[in-house]
C-alpha cells in the first residue's frame, strides 16, 4: 500500500471526491493553505494498493484543472522578499502529488 497526498484547487474538490467515491476509493479530505498565495485548497490524503495508484493518479490529474490566480501585492510584501507591485499572475495547479510508501495500515 501506498499513500497519496494531492494538494489541489477547492474549486476541484466536489468533482474529484465525486469521482473517486463512484470507483469505491477511499478518501480524507483536509482543509489546508496554500504557503505562497496564502489562499485556501484541499488535500486529498488516500491509501491505495500498489497496483492502483495509477489510475488514481489518472483521475487526479483528469479532474483538476490549471488556473491563474492574481497574486495580491498586499500580501506578497508579507511573503515574498521583493515586491510585487501590481498585482502579478500565477499558475496553480492542476494537482501537487506526493506517492509515499506505508509501513503499516490498520483499521482497528
Ligand atoms: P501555494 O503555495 O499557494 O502556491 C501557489 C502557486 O504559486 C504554485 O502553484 C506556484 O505556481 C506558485 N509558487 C509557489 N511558491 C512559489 C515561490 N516560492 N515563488 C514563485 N512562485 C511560487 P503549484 O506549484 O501548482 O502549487 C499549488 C499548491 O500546492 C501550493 O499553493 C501548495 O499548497 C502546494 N504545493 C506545491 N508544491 C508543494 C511542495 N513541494 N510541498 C508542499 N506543498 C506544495
Amino acid at each position: 500500500m501506498k499513500l497519496i497526498i494531492a494538494v489541489i484547487q477547492d474549486e476541484d474538490l466536489k468533482g474529484l471526491l465525486k469521482v473517486l467515491v463512484d470507483k469505491r476509493y477511499q478518501a480524507t479530505h483536509i482543509s489546508s493553505t496554500g504557503g505562497f498565495l496564502r489562499k485556501g485548497n484541499a488535500t486529498i490524503m488516500m491509501g491505495v494498493e500498489c497496483e492502483k495508484i495509477d489510475e488514481v493518479v489518472d483521475l487526479i490529474k483528469n479532474n483538476c484543472r490549471t488556473r491563474t490566480e492574481i497574486l495580491d501585492p498586499a500580501i506578497s510584501s508579507d511573503v515574498l522578499e521583493w515586491y510585487v507591485p501590481q498585482k502579478a499572475e500565477v499558475q496553480v495547479g492542476g494537482a501537487t502529488i506526493f506517492v509515499v510508501d506505508v509501513e503499516r495500515f490498520e483499521k482497528v
